[in-house]
């Protein structure tokens, strides 16, 4: 058994103790203990050779013995005779906002209830309402809480949903007296596309303050748990949050280990112990136990390992670590290092401002040039244009340029639709009068992968098409995109010149991380846009850097960080290299 194993069987035990109806201190006393070993960070077997279990905060002669027949024979037999008695599928229940343990005891013992499933059945069946203290309302008030929690449940959340939450309690937080330090950690820092729930950690010498600070968010629905370092807490929105508060000293090491990933830290903490420490949030512990080994800041911590510093977004154990021993990290792409947006919809089609109030809201956050990308005609949901409308807006693209003036360009563009037959939307000979041509699918995305394949091809393949947009089309959380054969796409891409996008928008961040890596890995040109539907949207270019990021982009893989005439200079050879070779 390893140290999440024993956390498990210690918060069921505690769990079925409340639904017994045993004593607090009892229950309180395995909750403690199975804090305690979740935030030790180091091996529980290792500390239990070392006949150190005792030394452990919150562990006693009583509790060392479980702890050591579970560790020694995977079973503790104390949970055995308790689960007789309570199902250890009732603890399930417990997650249903409402059910406290007593309410849990007296649905057991009446109705024989002992899962969730059978709950949800019961409750919508109508037959809870008759319990003493129950009544059709409250018993409708339990079907609400049991679909909010199939709703959030083990669902994942958008990084686009989290992210400003996150900010916006970390503000609350910094400002709290005695606050030196804070971040968002966990899958949010490292921004993957969906998040669990959300990782805060502060730095403070007194914790107590900001717990409450904390606690006492507007937005907090209920408070889960409250230890010394550690707070969880629930969001109205069914959200998780974890807190984290050490010292300022301690501050590397704590941002460190709740970045993650659990992979990623697995690695640190071998190597480490090849240095012959071990870490954990609060310190390098020397084996020899010689005295801990602090560090203020994240640098430290990967100094002593003699590792480069890795950025956050790469903490995945894809090779990261191998790369900092080796020195060979890249040098990512940033945020400030873009130039340009490819792709965006104005009042033409489904957006809601006009060429020039986009133009001028990208100019004013620094950007030297975008791509205007109205929908085609055969997207008519969208409003798409016709060939007429589409040389009406030349006129008005051009006029923008001249208002502009020459430190900032428009180009005129298309979000072309690929049509379910393969065909595209537009003749080349209309295609050839703009500047920039996007193709992309967005209908009959359930197609046979090789009938879909060839669709997508033939687009990359025509010279006239110098991106494709959301490559797959998929929507998060769960609508599944194209099912491409991406080895195909890449190598197709690549041999035309073809740019491929990371669409920032989080419903879609399309290419995935996974795949940017692999199409630059094939010398695939790749492209970072919003799809901005209005200005407000230019902040979503946050999320599509990230993923570029964690596909280990440099700026120079990314067609956005070039200055606005090499790309332009690059789409045009493109086009007329592979007109030649066809
Ligand atoms: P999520 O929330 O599922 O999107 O993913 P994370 O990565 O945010 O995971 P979470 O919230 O469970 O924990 C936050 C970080 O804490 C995680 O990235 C690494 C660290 N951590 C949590 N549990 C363990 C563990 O059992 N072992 C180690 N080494 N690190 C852990
Ligand atoms: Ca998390
Ligand atoms: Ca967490
Ligand atoms: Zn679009």
């Amino acid at each position: 058994m390893r140290n999440r194993d024993v956390v498990d069987i210690f918060n069921k035990v505690a769990d079925m103790l409340a639904i017994r109806g045993d004593q607090i201190h009892r229950i309180l006393a395995y909750r403690k203990a199975a804090e305690s070993i979740e935030s030790l960070g180091r091996d529980i077997n290792v500390v239990y050779a070392e006949g150190k279990l005792t030394e452990i905060p919150g562990i006693g002669d009583t509790l060392a013995a479980k702890i050591e027949e579970m560790l020694t024979t995977g079973r503790l037999e104390f949970y055995e005779k308790l689960a007789k008695e309570i199902p250890p599928s009732l603890v399930d229940l417990l997650r249903v906002e409402g059910l406290g343990p007593k309410r849990v005891k007296q649905i057991y013992e009446t109705l024989n209830i002992t899962t969730l499933e059978e709950l949800t059945v019961a409750a919508r069946e109508g037959r809870l309402r008759d319990l003493p203290g129950m009544g059709a309302k409250s018993e409708a008030k339990l079907v609400a809480s049991i679909d909010a929690l199939s709703r959030h449940g083990d669902a994942r959340t958008s990084v686009g949903m989290a992210w400003p939450i996150a900010q916006q309690i970390l503000q609350t937080l910094k400002v709290v007296p005695g606050v030196t330090n804070s971040a968002v950690g966990g899958s949010l820092r490292r921004m993957r596309e969906t998040i669990g729930d959300i990782d805060l950690l502060v730095a403070a010498d007194s914790p107590d303050a900001v717990m409450d600070r904390f606690g006492s968010l507007d937005m907090v629905e209920t408070v889960v748990a409250r230890g010394p370092t550690r707070s969880r807490v629930t969001l109205l929105n069914g959200l998780g949050v974890d807190l984290r508060v050490l010292p300022a000293e301690r501050w590397g090491t704590l941002l460190c280990y709740f970045t993650g990933s659990k992979d990623h830290n697995v690695k640190l903490r071998e190597l480490a112990l090849k240095k012959g420490f071990s870490l954990n949030e609060h310190a390098f512990t020397p084996l020899d136990g010689t005295s801990e080994i602090l560090c203020a800041s994240e640098e430290e911590v990967y100094k002593r390992l003699g590792l480069e510093f890795i950025p956050p977004r790469l903490r995945e154990d894809r090779g990261e670590i191998e790369a900092a021993l080796a020195g060979n990290l890249p040098t990512l792409v940033e945020e400030a290092d873009i130039l340009t947006d490819l792709h965006m919809h104005t009042t033409w089609s489904d957006g809601k401002l006009s060429v020039m109030d986009m133009a001028r809201a990208a100019r004013d956050r620094g950007l030297r040039g975008i791509a205007i990308t109205d929908h085609s005609v055969s997207l008519g949901v969208a409003n798409g244009l016709s060939v007429e409308s589409l040389r009406q807006q030349a006129i008005e693209i051009e006029a923008a340029n001249s208002a502009l003036g020459p430190d900032f360009r428009v180009l005129h563009g298309t979000e072309m639709e690929i049509r379910a037959d393969g065909s595209l939307d537009y003749p080349d000979d209309v295609l050839a009068e703009l500047d920039f041509v996007i193709a992309s699918l967005h209908s009959a995305l359930g197609q046979s992968r090789e009938q879909v394949t060839r669709r997508l091809l033939n687009a990359i393949n025509n010279p006239h098409v110098d991106m494709i947009a959301h490559p797959t089309g998929r929507l998060l959380p769960d609508r599944a995109g194209a099912d491409l054969d991406m080895d195909a796409v890449f190598s197709a891409a690549a041999a035309s010149g073809t740019i491929l996008e990371i669409n920032a928008n989080p419903a879609r961040l399309d290419l995935n991380d996974v795949h940017a890596r692999m199409a630059i890995h094939q010398g695939v040109k790749i492209a970072v846009n919003t799809d901005a539907h209005h200005s407000d949207d230019f902040e979503l270019l946050q999320y599509g850097v990230a993923t570029a990021q964690r596909g280990w982009a440099a700026a120079n893989d990314i067609v956005n960080t070039w200055p606005i005439e090499k790309l332009v200079q690059h789409v045009n050879e493109v086009s007329t290299k592979v007109r030649d070779r066809g």
